[in-house]
């Protein structure tokens, strides 16, 4: 059984530091949202001389990379010194890393206010944004590698002063996420310090696309991943606990970790399908492997079964879906993560059409896609995410989850589901219409088919709008929870092991054989077609600045 530590208000204030950039993260990004599904009506023009682009960079920036980031690191902080401790020079680090990363995330964020790095979050060549655009994303990893190093010393750290004890399921979890992230950032890291920023300096007059959105790829499939396992994290060690239950199996969600490690990475040529120059076998290669990360995913849906049948069973529910009335829907710790697990049914449901080639060809590039991963990362992972602020906020800022703070939050989620059912369903329907992803047209001069799709740009503005209510909401009761509610201790809810549960296999902690096998899968999936991409590459291409004429 792993004992916990208490949080010290210095470590506190080092993850509410992250709280606060992912909070302000989610009120800008969330108005450039509101903006982007208005202009997509038709009806609508930004005023200002505003550019629908610049507009929608902003969007995925802020909300993709830095809130998912900031509030990752945050809450993982936590769990790290909840479970194996933080030292005073890990948090001093810790510190530097912020920094790093919130500067990195200024000069970033200026380039684009600016109108100089309108090239969308996945910054696809030959579009071009100023150096200092790349420059800023590549602070914001360095900082992030600083937090893998502590992650990893803590973890070290702990296991030397508890010679052959099982290390804690939560901290054995960050570990895992963070070697994922650390590994997959090596991709766009190459891509940006290589090709980006030379080439946009003008000190190379080409860049390799190809090669370009290969290692960005290589890097954004596992991003994806990144973002849902600190959710899988509350679902699997702190959910059971909010249940009054326990953990359903360590070793099985162990497990399931372990299979990200290994398959999360060698797969990103899933989102290249359409792409040419890819040799087919080495597309269906990744596609197998692709569906092979599904099998962790799986694993968590039963898990989670599980938890409700086996709590609601313990507490005297014993009819087929009797545990189903067991459950806490009025506490919203339980409410908030539950609606993103069964949004996560259709979600997870929508990725693997995605991935399967042939289906891939309907919806690449169409609204459908920005349909699937409004459903995952901004209603799977960030319903869990405002599920867990609830009570980690005022654990952080020495207050308590009251009436008030839970009824907000019932309401946000109420609000956030509608909002995002509106929004959500119609980009997956008008997607399979033809409607496009990218784009600021909405009637496309006039043309029969894109008539088809006002109806639901329309819907996705209500959508919008209602999310947008959430998100107001949702930052409302951030504020409240961090300088109004009652003051007192909150609990943390980590779950323990029944008691007889089986042993977890030694084998799980065998951090050289996981590593050395997610690096033979990476070698494996990539290094073949790396050289083909390379060898046989067409001229490059020279920068090209949006909007066209400038720059
Ligand atoms: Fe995806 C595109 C394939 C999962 C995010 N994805 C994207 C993009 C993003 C994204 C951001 O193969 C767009 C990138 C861009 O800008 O171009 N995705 C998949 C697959 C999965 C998947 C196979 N995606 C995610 C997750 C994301 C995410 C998670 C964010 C967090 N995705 C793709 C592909 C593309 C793509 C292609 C490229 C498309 C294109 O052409 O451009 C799988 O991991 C999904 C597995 C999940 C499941 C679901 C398990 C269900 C669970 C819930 C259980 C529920 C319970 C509650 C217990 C099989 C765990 C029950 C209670 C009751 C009361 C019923
Ligand atoms: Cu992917």
């Amino acid at each position: 059984m792993t004992v916990e530590m208490k949080l010290s208000r210095k470590e506190a204030k080092l993850s509410m530091a992250h709280m606060w950039v992912a909070f302000i993260s989610l009120l800008i990004g969330g108005l450039m949202g509101l903006l982007q599904t208005l202009v997509r009506t038709g009806k609508v023009t930004l005023p200002f001389g505003i550019d629908y682009y610049q507009v929608l960079t902003v969007h995925g920036v802020i909300l993709a990379l830095v809130l998912t980031t900031f509030f990752i690191i945050g809450f993982q902080t936590t769990l790290m010194s909840k479970t194996v401790g933080m030292t005073d020079r890990q948090r001093k680090l810790g510190w530097l890393a912020f920094w790093v990363m919130t500067i990195g995330t200024i000069i970033t964020a200026i380039m684009i206010l600016l109108g100089e790095a309108s090239v969308l979050y996945t910054f696809y060549a030959p579009l071009a944004a100023h150096p200092l655009f790349y420059i800023g994303l590549t602070l914001v990893i360095v900082g992030t590698w600083i937090v893998c190093f502590v992650n990893f010393h803590q973890l070290y750290k702990w296991k030397k002063q508890h010679p052959g004890e099982k290390s804690p399921l939560l901290a054995f979890m960050v570990v895992i996420n963070m070697l994922i992230w650390f590994v997959a950032t090596l991709g766009v890291a190459a891509t940006v310090l290589l090709q980006f920023i030379p080439w946009s300096m003008g000190i190379v007059d080409d860049i390799d696309i190809l090669l370009s959105r290969t290692l960005f790829w290589y890097f954004g499939h596992p991003l994806v991943y990144f973002w849902l396992l600190p959710a899988y994290m509350a679902w699997y060690a702190i959910i059971p606990k909010i249940l009054g239950g326990k953990l359903f199996s360590d070793g099985l969600a162990r497990l399931s970790f372990i299979l990200f490690l290994l398959f999360s990475i060698p797969v990103g040529f899933h989102h290249q399908l359409l792409e040419p120059g890819i040799d087919p076998l080495w597309k269906y290669i990744q596609v197998v492997l692709t569906f092979a990360v599904v099998i962790p995913s799986l694993l968590t849906a039963f898990s989670m079964f599980a938890v409700f049948e086996s709590t609601g069973r313990a507490k005297g529910f014993n009819s087929l879906f009797g545990w189903f009335k067991a459950l806490p829907w009025k506490d919203v710790r339980f409410l908030a993560p539950m609606v993103g697990m069964i949004a996560f049914i259709p979600g997870g449901a929508g990725g693997l059409i995605n991935a399967s080639n042939q289906l891939n060809q309907v919806v690449h590039n169409t609204i459908w896609v920005t349909g699937h991963f409004h459903i995952t990362v901004a209603t799977t992972v960030m319903l869990t995410f405002f599920g867990i602020s609830y009570w980690l906020i005022p654990v952080l800022t020495g207050r308590k989850l009251d009436a008030k703070t839970n009824r907000l939050g019932i309401i946000q989620t109420i609000v956030w589901t509608v909002g995002m059912i509106f929004m959500s369903g119609s980009m997956h329907i008008a997607g399979l219409l033809g409607a496009p992803r990218r784009s600021s047209f909405s009637e496309y001069g006039g043309t029969e088919q894109a008539t088809e799709w006002i109806g639901y740009q329309f819907a996705q503005a209500i959508g919008g709008t209602i999310l947008f209510i959430g998100i107001l909401l949702m930052i409302y009761t951030f504020l409240y929870m961090t300088f109004f509610a009652p003051k007192g201790e909150e609990e943390f809810p980590i779950a323990e092991e029944e008691e007889e549960a089986s042993p977890t296999p030694a084998i799980f902690e065998n951090w050289k054989l996981w590593i050395g096998v997610m690096a033979v899968l990476i070698l494996f999936a990539y290094t073949i077609p790396l050289i083909d991409i390379i060898e046989n590459a067409p001229p490059g291409s020279s920068p090209f600045k949006w909007p066209i004429g400038r720059g």
